[in-house]
């Protein structure tokens, strides 16, 4: 039977206590609002919670990937190695929310299964999966962009007798490899950060790989304390200069040159200092069009290929490990430990399923196209999530008129500003599709987003305006820009999850902004300055 939950005085309702929703209790909090988050998780975190396969490491560096609120924070907290592993940035999120005291907002274990708009009242009522019924003036959905595991549907995957795992599911207790045959499904970035570590333990492993992805040597190590200490004499400028960044990251100069302004050796020696330096955005800053002209792209996809071809000891593995169908920085460009070398050990096996598919999953292990088989103990799935919809959409969203949002976005995502979906009054994003926010450093954006919703609402509740709602003109509006800029470059080449691609069925549209988080704040800015341009506020 429902039973409900006391809203009394509740201004905000809040789902998901990841770096996002946390920062959101923080600051709401601060702006005198009453919040309550739920988690269907037992502790705070979210991607940090839910991602315990061996290897998970942030591929921005971990004096970067932090909260920017709290100068005390920034200068006290000790990043032990230069990007952080999935376990320190757990830790650092738990002393978050102990040392601003947030969990007192949070309620555990918590699913928030349907979310519905009272037009008489203005107010959301959302229900949780324990039959509680909780309302407020405004919801605020910090959701995350990959935080809804999928499994793929391969044919009897339901019959394998030995143990199955999802990398962003993982059990906490981890999992012991020693002396078994695993086989690993998927190569994004889950599946080359743990196949190294996997490979440690097994006897066997096998990698199935249907397309192969661009990686760099992350050249992790622990924190050099000179640098340390210069970034955290430097964070008052770095913080603020991010804003000013594409990625919302300070300290990369901007490039200057196209990368066919210049000589194939200075290129070269550009890619080969990038490679050694380590990072992703150092590499595709290199040159000022790497992601937007595909003969400049071409000269970095080549030169990494050409490192792939150079470590990979067996030529035909080589060949099946270089990406060829995408330019690389199309698909979310992966750091590695080790990734490539791992296949020079005898033991690790990939299989090239990109024209011989996985046919079947059977008792004892998994048969592809041609007939082959191979025996298994352990499946990992390293296949990914249903990226940037899949969770607000498992959600049971209703706004006015009944309308659901699986019904809003059946032909994709629609937002304005990726904080709000017109239609869907007082119910607020963090970093929802078409906003920079996978395309940036996630915890400025969530920050930002927090941010700008928390001073609309103030905004509005300053002139007695219960009501706000984004236009649906701003939204077309914004929907086109997204497409238009993302048409300007080169992401649409590949099939990715930043396309829906990895989901069968998924509408195929262009999902985060990638006009560069300088521009989208900008946007913001002179929305506000606007007085809340395409966002209608009614009493
Ligand atoms: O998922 P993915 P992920 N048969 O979607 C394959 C972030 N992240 O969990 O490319 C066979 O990238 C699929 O193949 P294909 C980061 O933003 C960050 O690895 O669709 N294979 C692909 O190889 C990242 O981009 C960090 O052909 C199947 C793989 O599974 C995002 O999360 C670490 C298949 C899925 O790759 C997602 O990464 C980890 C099938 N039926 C994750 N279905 C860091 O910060 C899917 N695949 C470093």
């Amino acid at each position: 039977m429902a039973t409900s939950n006391s809203s009394e005085g509740l201004d905000v309702i809040i789902v998901g206590a990841g770096v996002g929703g946390l920062y959101a209790i923080h600051k709401y909090r601060q702006l005198g609002l009453k919040v309550r988050a739920f988690e269907k998780g037992d502790d705070v975190g979210g991607t940090w919670y839910w991602n315990r396969y061996p290897g998970c490491r942030c591929d921005v560096e971990s004096l970067e990937y932090s909260f920017s609120f709290s100068p005390e924070l920034d200068q006290e907290w000790k990043w032990p190695e230069r990007y952080g592993n999935q376990g320190e940035i757990l830790k650092y999120v738990q002393h978050v929310a102990d040392r601003f005291d947030l969990r007192k907002d949070i309620q555990f274990n918590t699913t928030i299964t349907s979310a519905t708009f009272d037009e008489k009242t203005s107010r959301w009522t959302v229900t949780t999966d324990k039959g509680e019924t909780i309302t407020a003036p405004y919801c605020l959905m910090a959701t995350g962009n990959l935080s809804t595991p999928r499994k793929p549907d391969i044919k009897g995957i339901d019959s394998f007798k030995g143990k199955t795992y999802h990398t962003g599911l993982w059990p906490h207790q981890g999992v012991d490899f020693t002396g078994l045959r695993v086989g690993v499904i998927g190569t994004g970035s889950s599946g080359v950060q743990s196949i190294p570590i996997i490979a440690k333990q097994a006897r066997q492993l096998t990698v199935f790989q249907r397309t192969a992805n661009f990686s760099l040597p992350a050249q992790n190590s622990p924190m050099d304390p000179v640098k340390e200490a210069k970034h955290k004499a430097e964070y008052p400028e770095r913080r603020a200069g991010a804003v000013n960044t594409p990625f919302a990251i300070a300290g990369y100069p901007p490039p200057t040159k196209s990368a066919l302004e210049v000589s194939e050796a200075e290129r070269n020696a550009t890619y080969e200092k990038k490679w050694q330096e380590g990072g992703s955005i150092s590499f595709l800053y290199a040159y000022t069009d790497l992601l937007t002209n595909k003969a400049a792209n071409d000269t970095a996809s080549e030169f990494v290929r050409n490192k792939i071809r150079s470590i990979v000891k067996d030529q035909e593995t080589a060949e099946a490990l270089c990406p060829i169908d995408h330019p690389i920085g199309t698909k979310r460009l992966i750091l590695d430990t080790n990734y490539y070398e791992t296949y020079n050990q005898p033991h690790v096996k990939l299989v090239n399923i990109r024209n011989n598919a996985i046919a079947e999953i059977t008792e004892w292990g998994i048969k592809t196209a041609d007939g082959k088989s191979y025996e298994l103990d352990v499946i990992v799935f390293a296949t990914g999530f249903d990226a940037m919809t899949g969770a607000m959409k498992e959600i049971d969203i209703k706004g006015s008129g009944g309308v659901s949002i699986r019904d809003k976005w059946k032909d994709g995502p629609q937002t304005y500003l990726g904080v709000m979906v017109a239609g869907f009054p007082n119910m607020f994003m963090v970093t929802g599709p078409q906003s920079p926010g996978v395309k940036s450093q996630m915890i400025f954006s969530c920050q930002q987003h927090v941010d700008f919703v928390g001073d609309m609402i103030k905004y509005a509740r300053g002139r007695q305006m219960r009501r706000i709602e984004a236009s649906r003109m701003a939204e077309i509006n914004w929907v086109q820009h997204n497409n238009e800029v993302a048409n300007s470059t080169l992401y649409p080449l590949a099939n990715s999850w930043y396309m829906g691609a990895n989901i069968p069925g998924k509408p195929r549209i262009f999902m985060p902004y990638v006009g560069g988080v300088q521009n989208y704040v900008a946007k913001c800015n002179e929305v506000v300055q606007k007085g809340y341009e395409g966002f209608e506020m009614s009493a």
